[in-house]
């Protein structure tokens, strides 16, 4: 059964792949699995029809047949549980990816969120451009951490992972701050990830839904 997910109908960052859908486009190109895509609206995210896929009344969503998952790691993990090409089937390697998983949406992403929040809706308070240095200062001890572990591995532990998908997905978005380039290992590790034919051909597909080209993946 083709899966249906959901996606901005107007991406604010027009098609530049930040928003959360193209994380699991990417997983779904990853497994060579085909998608359909249901575009919503900022209003329409908060009716009830897309309330009843999304309690917290956002995207990304997946519908397959009776399934309706929300929250972009579950939607993640449940492609890579059910198609190879994402976890790894030895049993320990696969426990280690999927931890890879948590560290990147717990660990890692959070300071991250932070910064979008101090710069988008806190940055007119007086105290926000303390607010914003002591974040980037966190932002760059929690790299310093990934850079080590990374090392000069291609990727976390051993082949590409959902793990490298989900922490690619999370570092992108540091990309206009310039944190991220302060650590070059982890900036070629983003541009490993996206280089991915697979996330080439996921942001081609979101790309298309701001250019006004076909939706379906
Ligand atoms: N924890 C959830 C998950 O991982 O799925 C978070 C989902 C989420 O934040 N969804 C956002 C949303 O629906 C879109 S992705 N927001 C609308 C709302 O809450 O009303 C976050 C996002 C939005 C915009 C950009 N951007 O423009 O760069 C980047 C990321």
């Amino acid at each position: 059964m083709i899966p249906t997910i959901t996606a901005f109908e107007a991406s604010p960052d027009r098609g530049q792949g930040l928003a959360r859908d193209m994380r699991v486009r990417w997983a779904l190109e990853e497994a060579g699995q085909p998608y359909e895509v249901r575009l919503v609206s900022f209003k329409a995210m908060k009716e009830p029809a897309h309330r009843a896929r999304h309690p917290f009344g956002q995207i990304p969503t997946y519908e397959e047949g009776d399934l309706v998952l929300f929250e972009s790691g579950a939607i993640v993990f449940h492609i890579a549980q059910r198609h190879a090409g994402l976890l790894p089937d030895e049993p320990n390697a696969r426990a280690r990816a999927i931890t890879w998983m948590f560290a990147a949406l717990n660990t890692v992403e959070p300071p991250i969120l932070e910064l979008q929040t101090a710069k988008f809706a806190e940055g007119d308070k007086p105290w926000a451009g303390e607010r914003l240095q002591l974040i980037k200062d966190r932002i760059r001890h929690r790299l310093g951490e990934l850079a080590v572990r990374l090392g000069d591995a291609e990727w976390l532990d051993g082949a590409f992972s959902a793990g490298d998908l989900m922490m690619v997905h999370a570092l992108q978005r540091l990309k206009p701050s310039g944190v991220l380039d302060e650590f070059p290992s982890l900036a070629a590790y983003v541009a490993r990830g996206m280089a991915r034919p697979a996330y080439q051909r996921a942001f081609a597909a979101q790309l298309a839904v701001f250019t006004g080209q076909s939706a379906t993946g």
